[in-house]
């Protein structure tokens, strides 16, 4: 963990935030500035900046949070398939849009309309 990280600090429940779901390794809560109906993060709870710096021992943890996303979006709103589904989005480094340096899926639903941005 990174004691400066605000997601990690979320992880610790340093910062409060709206969880919905937590487990021994991933927490995801709501985003504080939500660009659709569902607006969820989903973070590993260590400490990984970015999608960048994934390398080959990452592969199973990386697996089973890919696996969660589904589970959390519609879980929490995002409507059914094959009408509904859900955008994942992971920016990646400055020109990729990333503000936080830890390692998160966006998961983003709800009825349309709304915007791209994440
Ligand atoms: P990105 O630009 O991909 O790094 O997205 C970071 C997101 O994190 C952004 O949509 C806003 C959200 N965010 C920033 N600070 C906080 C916070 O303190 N709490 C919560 N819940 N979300 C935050």
């Amino acid at each position: 963990m990174s004691h400066d990280c605000l997601f990690c600090k979320i992880a610790r429940h340093e910062i409060p935030a709206r969880i919905v779901h937590e487990d021994d390794e991933f927490l995801a809560f709501h985003d504080i500035n939500p660009a659709a109906p569902v607006h969820l993060l989903l973070i590993p709870k260590h400490h990984v900046a970015s999608l960048a710096k994934i390398g080959p021992a990452d592969g199973d943890w990386l697996a089973r949070m890919l696996r969660l996303a589904p589970e959390i979006a519609f879980g929490n709103g995002c409507n059914p398939l094959p009408a509904g589904g859900f955008r994942l989005v992971a920016n990646t480094g400055a020109e990729g849009g990333q503000e936080i340096d830890h390692l998160h899926f966006h998961i983003l639903g709800g009825e349309r309309p709304w915007s791209n941005r994440a």
